[in-house]
């Protein structure tokens, strides 16, 4: 479904006079308006092509309204479309063998068309495919046999070629490896056979590439996980070299994990990928950005601006940028609009945070002040922010409320029809 520009344009003029005044309220007191608004303008959050569709959990899947992609195709014109609605969701990662470009030149054309760019591509070691010769159900990469471990390596090396032609520069591998019991594994035998595939892949990857490396605490391992957590991860990232690091998804850790820690310490070593971006209470339970612990979230991002100007890193371009979840209870495209709209707000609020201030108060150890100038930044609305450095960029003032409006998913139901069932998870 094409969103034509002027239903835009209308939707907007009917509520801009609102967005004004909100707009001019904050805008009064943010200092540097115009740098701010353009970052918010750059920065662009991949989308999952196995996000959109209607999750499951292990107890099954309910059905959704329809009008799911059928199709790659249909996947990257349901991207060009949020894209349209928020100038924010210009890239899309595909996972394989879920969605493999059959036709890498047409697909690419495709893209390109609806503004999108590849960003990292995900390979899938942790299912077995109807055609496959050896199982994973004890691992891939880091399996006892060899035969096993040469087969995912050579997937890896197979997902690299799709990425190639697609104009994809990075490869995320997350290996499900690990063991449910003590006593399954030998745990220096798996990090090492682990090691040495990652190694072969890394040996297979273009001279522009970079290697992300993400990590899991737990799940559908039990007892242990071969890549559990962000020091493995580094341990592999710094072997294996220059061109690997590591990869951070919010749900991949334990509960109450200082993450916007183990960002800023990944961030000095020059080792951190980017982000799968999601939510959760317990574990990995994939839940829309920002919908738990938005407060995380900005901390996170604080400690990104901070880390990555430090660097003077470009926050649009030098890390990867994903979101990572699924549902079961929500239309997948309103609950991706409402995904980047939290990274958005996050990003946006932590680029308000007064570091000078900050760091002044960090030398004097006034740890009220420091408190205060964050909760500041934290506690001012920045939607209007969000909402007018997309307006400016041709989208929709509020991508939801458009969304419904419009009856997007109405109308993909009639073209797609009711009972479609995405790939993915
Ligand atoms: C995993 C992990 C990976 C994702 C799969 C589908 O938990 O987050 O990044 O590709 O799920
Ligand atoms: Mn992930
Ligand atoms: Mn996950």
């Amino acid at each position: 479904m094409q969103v034509e520009k002027y239903k835009i344009d209308e939707f907007n003029n009917s509520i801009e006079s609102a967005h004004k005044r909100k707009f001019d309220f904050v805008a009064a007191d943010v200092n540097k308006l115009e740098d701010i608004l353009k970052k918010l303008a750059d920065f662009q959050v991949a989308i999952p092509s196995w996000a959109l569709g209607t999750g499951g959990t292990r107890f099954g899947r309910f059905p959704s309204k329809g009008g799911e992609p059928r199709s790659l195709e249909e996947k990257i014109e349901d991207v060009g479309l949020l894209h349209a609605l928020n100038r924010s969701s210009g890239a899309i990662s595909l996972h394989i063998p879920w969605d493999i470009p059959s036709n890498a030149k047409s697909i690419k054309a495709l893209a390109a068309q609806h503004g999108l760019k590849f960003d990292a591509m995900n390979s899938n070691t942790f299912q077995d495919q109807p055609d496959q010769k050896h199982s994973y159900k004890f691992g891939s990469m880091q399996h006892t046999d060899k035969a096993v471990r040469k087969q995912a390596v050579e997937h890896n090396i197979e997902v690299i070629k799709y990425g190639v032609e697609l104009g994809s520069e990075s490869l995320t591998v997350w290996l499900a490896d690990g063991s449910c019991f003590p006593g399954q594994l030998n745990f220096r035998n798996a990090f090492q056979n682990t090691l040495e595939s990652l190694q072969e892949v890394y040996a297979a990857l273009p001279d522009a590439w970079k290697l992300f490396v993400e990590y899991k605490a737990f799940e559908p391992n039990f007892y242990s996980t071969t890549v559990g957590d962000w020091g493995q991860s580094l341990l592999y990232a710094s072997k294996l070299g220059p061109k690997a690091y590591t990869l951070v998804d919010l749900g991949h850790h334990l509960p109450n994990a200082n993450i916007e820690q183990i960002v800023s310490l990944l961030l000095m070593e020059g080792k951190l990928a980017g982000f799968h971006f999601n939510d959760s209470k317990y574990g990995d339970d994939d839940l829309t950005v920002g919908s738990i612990n938005p407060y995380q979230l900005f901390l996170i991002f604080k400690e990104l601006v901070e880390g990555m100007d430090t660097r003077g890193m470009n926050h649009a371009s030098d890390l990867g940028w994903m979101i990572d979840a699924s549902h079961n209870v929500k239309d997948p495209l309103e609950d991706l609009l409402q995904s980047v709209e939290a990274i958005m707000v996050a990003y946006a609020q932590a680029l308000l945070v007064d570091e000078k201030a900050l760091k002044e108060a960090q030398l004097s150890n006034d740890v009220v002040r420091a408190q205060e100038i964050l909760q500041t930044a934290y506690r001012t609305d920045v939607r209007p922010l969000v909402a007018e450095a997309r307006l400016r960029a041709g989208g929709a003032l509020d991508p939801v409320a458009f969304y419904r409006t419009q009856d997007v998913r109405g109308n993909l139901v009639k073209e797609r029809g009711a009972k479609t069932v995405a790939t993915g998870l």
